[in-house]
């Protein structure tokens, strides 16, 4: 035989990178078939693409992956890639670029993800790096999903009446109030990052043993009510709780409380997707920069979990002594582990989902809101950039921190114990909250 065998692997794997994309595409055209062609070219922020950018970039990200680098095709408009290369035009200056229209840009992914299942059914699976497991097809499929929180999150920095509708979680279990605070995870080294993950992107590569002192880590993320006690005591007008760079950036931007919130007589109230409520004080907090994650652990007597420590936390299983994908184990998420894919537009009440407990007894590592770490983004030992630099290593430095775990708005395409987020640490328009740990002293945990 000279031919590629079709095994019934290949199959399941062809079926499982078309569910994928086709998974994406349904997330993308919900985010821009319920907006009219104004709201889609508008910039809804200086901070954010028009909607019709990062709709026509994902299709020239999927065009140049798929169709040109493994199926060898001509461009389909070579003039437009300029257009939508990411580190040709600042976010701020993409409104000012003669982009496609929408009906051009919906037509544009049309036609290329047309071409691209096509590909798919005859393409090699292996023969190169790039195509091994599926790698190429599973990178551009994290990255439309990528693309669909971005475009989540423009939709909540849009004005305007509520455009996006999905049920709210359910309530969370009944011993969520009676958790204890904090979870031991215990003294020892383990296995940080991943060489075997076949679509895990370069950041996240490769494998290597960390070693990592024992530390108490929250049960859960905190909350919007323990967040709002940091509030009432005065905690944004006391430099003590904050780094100097954190003060003076609380200062400058005027930092009173969470992105999004505002006082309405004596409380709190934020608006969300377009509807305006009261704060809901069992949530995770949300919509916090890390400068005020750090001040907030401050103020609690606490710091930031580095990034070690929360890879440890969320897939370290002391019984085997190995790292898993989840807190859970290997198996991919279950609805009822993980808050992810935007089946709800908001956290879940803290204490949800004791099925996706970690080892530790810690819930919501996973899903629900991205967790500031106190670590800057930094390549592991042995990082080689791939397939492209500009994914992670042009971003590597200390002026990057990480975030871990994914949020609500996260695919769980794109979502695993040892993914990497990073963004400035004055950003707080991404669905960021945080937990907190402490040094291991040998003494009991701190009670609820
Ligand atoms: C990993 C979320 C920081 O949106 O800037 C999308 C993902 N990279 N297209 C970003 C990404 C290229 C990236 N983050
Ligand atoms: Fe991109």
């Amino acid at each position: 035989m000279t031919t590629r065998a079709e095994t019934p692997h290949d199959d399941a794997l062809r079926d499982q990178i078309a569910t994928e994309l086709i998974t994406a595409r349904e997330r993308t055209s919900g985010l821009t078939d319920c907006v009219g062609d104004a709201d889609l070219v508008r910039q809804h922020s200086p901070l954010m693409s028009p909607l019709v950018w990062d709709l026509a970039h994902i299709a020239n990200q999927e065009e140049l992956w798929l169709l040109r680098a493994v199926g060898g095709r001509e461009p389909l408009h070579p003039e437009i890639d300029p257009l939508y290369d990411a580190f040709e035009h600042p976010r701020s200056e993409r409104p000012t670029l003669p982009l496609l229209p929408p009906d051009e840009a919906r037509r544009y992914a049309h036609d290329v993800r047309g071409r691209v299942l096509d590909l798919l059914a005859a393409a090699p699976l292996e023969g190169s790096r790039l195509v091994t497991s599926g790698f190429v097809f599973g990178m551009v499929a994290q990255h439309e999903q990528q693309h669909d929180e971005t475009m989540l999150i423009t939709h909540q920095l849009r004005q305007g009446a509520p455009v996006l509708t999905t049920p709210r979680p359910g309530p969370p279990p009944p011993d969520a109030l009676s958790l204890p605070r904090e979870v031991l995870v215990p003294d020892g080294p383990f296995t940080m990052g991943t060489s075997g993950e076949p679509w895990a992107l370069d950041n996240e590569r490769p494998a290597h043993t960390v070693p990592v002192a024992p530390f108490w880590l929250d049960t859960v993320p905190v909350t919007n009510a323990a967040y709002t006690e940091f509030i009432e005591d005065g905690g944004y007008r006391e430099p003590r709780w904050w780094t100097p760079a954190g003060w003076e950036h609380r200062q400058q931007a005027g930092l009173t409380a969470p992105l999004f919130w505002r006082r309405d007589g004596g409380a709190w109230v934020r608006t969300r997707f377009g509807v305006t409520e009261p704060v809901p004080p069992a949530e995770p907090v949300l919509h916090v920069c890390w400068y005020e994650a750090d001040a907030w652990a401050r103020w609690a007597g606490r710091r930031l979990p580095t990034e070690a420590e929360w890879e440890k936390a969320a897939r370290h299983d002391p019984a085997a002594g190995r790292s898993r994908r989840y807190p859970w184990g290997d198996a991919a998420p279950r609805p009822d582990q993980a808050n992810l894919g935007q089946r709800h537009l908001q956290p879940a009440p803290a204490g949800s989902y004791p099925a996706g407990a970690a080892p530790s007894g810690a819930r919501q590592l996973i899903g629900d809101v991205w967790e500031w770490t106190a670590s800057d983004f930094l390549p592991y030992p042995g990082f080689a950039p791939w397939p492209y630099r500009e994914y992670s290593d042009v971003f590597f430095g200390p002026e990057y921190k990480v975030l871990r775990g994914g949020s609500f708005a996260v695919s769980p395409v794109a979502c695993r114990g040892t993914f990497r987020n990073w963004d400035y640490p004055v950003r707080r328009q991404i669905f960021a909250g945080f937990r907190t740990a402490r040094d291991a002293d040998g003494e009991q945990a701190v009670r609820a």
